[in-house]
């Protein structure tokens, strides 16, 4: 077995996408030194329930108790209080499973209880085991809304109970402004050897997290420490609706896209070799670019990456 790399690691993350590197990482090196910094854009309250997905995503992931089909929820879930919330006229397009309930149930009366979100957030990776840090974006909802041929629609409600069918006019990320990072946010991102950007969607689940102010500025003043990895491969999304959303918004669904909005506060873009003819115009916005097999279809593929990353040198002074 090779050696443990002994680097201190901040990766910025959303859910099912990120959550695959997220776990060649954890077992690749020391997960104690391993902090991630998670999307709450996609945070709603059903039932009266304080529901942060990417969170819970990354947690059950890394806890090993992900349906790993889905890549949300809980492996081997049943869904009889769901039902019997619908009996009562209650909405049942967001599937909530009986054992996640008492997720939510936790984190809500936490909550209720005085506690802040990244209480609650650690809370619950302890109680399940896992090692490795887990920090919302901000203690503060910052609601993603979608602006949408429906009109306004909340980011589930567009994913999840539209399952995108409503045409994307614009994204906005409600009462950001007045949004703090989350403790230990700023000083995670200082202190790493490498900052990781994980293969999520740039605009809604990486975009978020950018616009809590300070974090974009604190990633620009460590540039040559970030490493940002393309979700989009061959014009197509790793996962979920990212490309559908680029073209809809009239950007350019690609890797050279997606470099473009992350350019200023990236040292190295890592794409993939389908997308290696893109590397010089990628280099000409000042990044480097690595250019690594990023497609992670099996757990070895997702060690690999995760050994490939923390090989590649940090970029020179940019
Ligand atoms: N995604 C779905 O496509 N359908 C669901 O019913 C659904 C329920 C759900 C419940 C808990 C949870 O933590 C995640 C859930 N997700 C569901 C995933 C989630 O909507 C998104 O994948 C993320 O918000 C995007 O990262």
């Amino acid at each position: 077995m090779p050696s443990k790399p002994k680097l201190k690691i901040a990766a910025v993350a959303g859910g099912v996408g990120a959550s695959k590197l997220l776990l060649g990482l954890y077992e690749v090196m020391d997960p104690g030194l391993l902090t991630i910094i998670v999307n709450t854009g996609d945070d709603i309250v059903l039932h009266g329930l304080k529901i942060s997905p990417d969170l819970d995503i990354v947690t059950y992931t890394l806890a090993g108790i992900v349906d790993a089909a889905k890549g949300w929820g809980f492996r081997g879930e049943t869904f009889h209080a769901l039902k019997h919330l619908a009996a009562y006229g209650r909405p049942n397009w967001f599937n909530l499973g009986d054992r996640d309930l008492a997720t939510h149930i936790h984190r809500t009366a936490s909550l209720a209880e005085g506690k802040t979100l990244s209480e609650a957030a650690d809370s619950i990776r302890l109680a399940l085991g896992v090692k490795s840090r887990i920090l919302p974006m901000s203690d503060s909802p910052v609601p993603t809304i979608i602006d949408s041929s429906e009109g306004p629609l909340h980011f589930q409600e567009y994913l999840v109970k539209r399952r995108t069918e409503a045409v994307v006019k614009g994204i906005r990320f409600a009462s950001v402004e007045s949004a703090r990072p989350a403790p230990g946010v700023l000083e995670a991102i200082r202190d790493a050897d490498r900052i990781l950007i994980c293969p999520s969607n740039p605009l809604i689940s990486i975009g978020p997290i950018l616009a809590v102010p300070g974090i974009r500025e604190e990633l620009r003043a460590n540039k040559e420490k970030v490493f940002a990895v393309c979700p989009i491969v061959g014009g197509k999304s790793l996962k979920g609706p990212s490309d559908k959303m680029l073209a809809q918004l009239g950007r350019d669904s690609s890797a050279l896209g997606v470099a473009k909005l992350y350019a200023d506060f990236t040292g190295t873009f890592v794409i993939d070799p389908a997308d290696k003819s893109q590397s010089a115009a990628i280099s000409a916005l000042g990044m480097q670019v690595a250019v690594l097999p990023t497609v992670m279809k099996t757990l070895a593929h997702k060690r690999k990456l995760a050994r490939d990353l923390l090989s590649l040198p940090p970029a020179l002074p940019l």
